[in-house]
């Protein structure tokens, strides 16, 4: 690794990621227990997307995520809360009720809310860099595509944008196998999306979407070159969605051996393994991350179960329109 890391900063790393899945795991409970307002769009097996990319930015960055990279916004520093409120609709959620799943961010965390139309935010984020590059500020703007938000024309027009003004933008384009029901072999005729790069005049990298460390590192050379003003980055992180779209589509369409292929290459124990052969976590150490995240999950889930529905007359105030 160029660029070296602390042993708590692999804790850190380790944290989010087993923080994430605790966030999607809880998730989960809540809405087969009937209190998810909507749908849950599940991250499992793409943590180490969000948490490596997110861990690598810096604190001026900015980063706008689609349904599956809370994790992402984990690391920015939402608190878990936030994020089963906003699920559950409730009054002291980060948008009161109004909107739901993912769909908040924060300007002071450096955050932009999704849009759901997939590809938008390539061209938002392009803006961001735009922006920092007129008032010569040290910053990049970070979102993320899925294989199916390739195919759309906003990612391109903002890539190519981003590509002729040379703008500190990094896409990171999470081909995990799957849109919706769609294989991404019936997506696109070349499904290496990262050769796409090359098309635009880009640095391109490819990296195993199920390593955090491969992630974070790319990452990191990604922000160096945007800072230095010398290429916006595509990277594509590959990897595999292991639930259905969201938690109401069991995924009878995918392949048993693909999520089994991908179970053995999970991205949490694929780390676990390299933290305790390179001697970087102990048992003890582990088994106090755990009971760090137990608390802190058990505090959110009662603090946001407690919190009520917001007021009906309530609906209509703090919207644009
Ligand atoms: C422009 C647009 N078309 C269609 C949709 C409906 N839609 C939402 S998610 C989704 C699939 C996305 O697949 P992918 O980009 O691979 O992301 P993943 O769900 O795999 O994370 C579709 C078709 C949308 N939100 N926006
Ligand atoms: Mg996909």
């Amino acid at each position: 690794m160029a660029f070296k890391l602390t042993r708590s900063q692999y804790h850190d790393l380790y944290y989010y990621l087993r923080l994430n899945r605790r966030v999607d795991e809880q998730l989960t409970n809540l809405y087969r227990q009937g209190k998810v307002v909507g749908g849950v769009y599940s991250s499992l097996g793409q943590e180490a997307i969000s948490v490596g990319t997110a861990y690598a930015l810096g604190p001026d960055d900015f980063l706008g995520g689609m349904i599956r990279n809370v994790g992402a916004m984990l690391v920015r520093g939402f608190p878990p809360r936030d994020v089963f409120m906003q699920y559950m609709a409730r009054r002291d959620g980060p948008t009161g009720g109004r909107d739901a799943n993912t769909h908040f961010g924060d300007i002071r965390r450096g955050v932009l809310s999704p849009i759901s139309m997939l590809g938008e935010l390539v061209p938002l984020l392009a803006g961001v860099g735009l922006a920092a590059k007129i008032r010569k500020e040290k910053r990049v703007g970070l979102t993320y595509v899925g294989d199916g938000a390739t195919s759309t024309t906003p990612f391109h027009e903002g890539l190519n944008f981003a590509a002729v003004l040379k703008l500190p933008l990094i896409v990171i384009a999470e081909n995990n196998g799957w849109a919706y029901s769609t294989p991404v072999e019936r997506q696109m005729a070349n499904t290496n999306i990262v050769d796409r790069a090359q098309a635009y005049g880009i640095a391109g990298v490819a990296v195993n979407g199920n390593n955090v460390l491969e992630v974070y590192e790319a990452t990191r050379q990604a922000r160096d070159r945007a800072y230095k003003g010398q290429s916006p980055t595509l990277i594509e992180a590959r990897t595999m969605r292991m639930k259905g779209h969201a938690e109401h589509d069991d995924a009878r369409y995918v392949p048993k051996e693909m999520i089994e292929h991908w179970r053995a290459r999970d991205p949490i124990l694929t780390y676990e393994k390299l933290l305790t052969t390179r001697k970087l976590m102990t048992a003890e150490e582990k088994a106090a991350i755990e009971a760090r995240l137990d608390k802190l999950i058990r505090a959110d889930v009662e603090f946001a179960e407690s919190s009520p529905m917001p007021a009906p007359e309530e609906a209509a105030r703090p919207v644009w329109a």
